[in-house]
């Protein structure tokens, strides 16, 4: 699999699929997630809907991941993951790992070749980008998966850069 780090936004990335770092609540909110269902128009949100009605009226779980429609987004796909938020004292790190493991699960029943990831759990829910960052690449690394490229599409140069620490060229 190849790994691409891209300075971007990820509602413009032509790729299978993308990855939302969406909210249990599967119905919209802030940061990614907000720009997502508004550029991607209402079919997002009709399907997050359905979902939630026939599997998920608990809410989808933290480190879980569910598929709609991309809408009128260049991709095929929306994944949504719920991220963990970020806590000093009780080590989430395995659920951060799980979204993106689930994620590729997901990708996988797709058949998506190609799949875009935002910095899950960096902006609301407060995760460090660096720490983030390591966890991130190293469960795409660790992923039994047949997508063929992860793009890791960072919002402004600090994420950019904290990537790249943590996977040298
Ligand atoms: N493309 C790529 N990255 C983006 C974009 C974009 N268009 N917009 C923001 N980011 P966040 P979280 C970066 O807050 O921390 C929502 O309300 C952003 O700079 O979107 O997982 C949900 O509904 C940051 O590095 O997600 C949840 O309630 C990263 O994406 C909650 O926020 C993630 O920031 C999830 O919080």
């Amino acid at each position: 699999m190849r790994i691409s780090l891209v300075l971007g936004d990820i509602t413009q990335q032509q790729v299978d699929a993308i990855v939302n770092a969406a909210n249990s609540s599967l119905l919209g909110g802030g940061g990614v997630d907000g720009a997502i269902h508004r550029k991607g128009g209402p079919a997002i949100l009709e399907e997050c809907r359905k979902l939630r009605a026939s599997h998920y009226g608990k809410g989808l779980a933290t480190g879980q991941a569910v598929a709609t429609t991309a809408g009128n987004l260049p991709a095929r796909w929306v994944i949504h993951t719920v991220g963990p938020v970020y806590s000093a004292t009780d080590d989430r790190s395995e659920l951060l790992a799980s979204c993106h493991h689930q994620s590729l699960r997901i990708a996988d029943e797709l058949g998506a070749q190609t799949v875009a990831f935002p910095a899950i759990s960096t902006g609301i829910y407060g995760w460090p980008m660096a720490s983030a960052a390591e966890i991130a690449l190293q469960a795409v690394r660790s992923a039994s998966t047949r997508v063929a490229e992860v793009r890791f599409v960072l919002f402004d140069r600090e994420a950019l850069s904290a990537f790249e620490s943590q996977n040298p060229a």
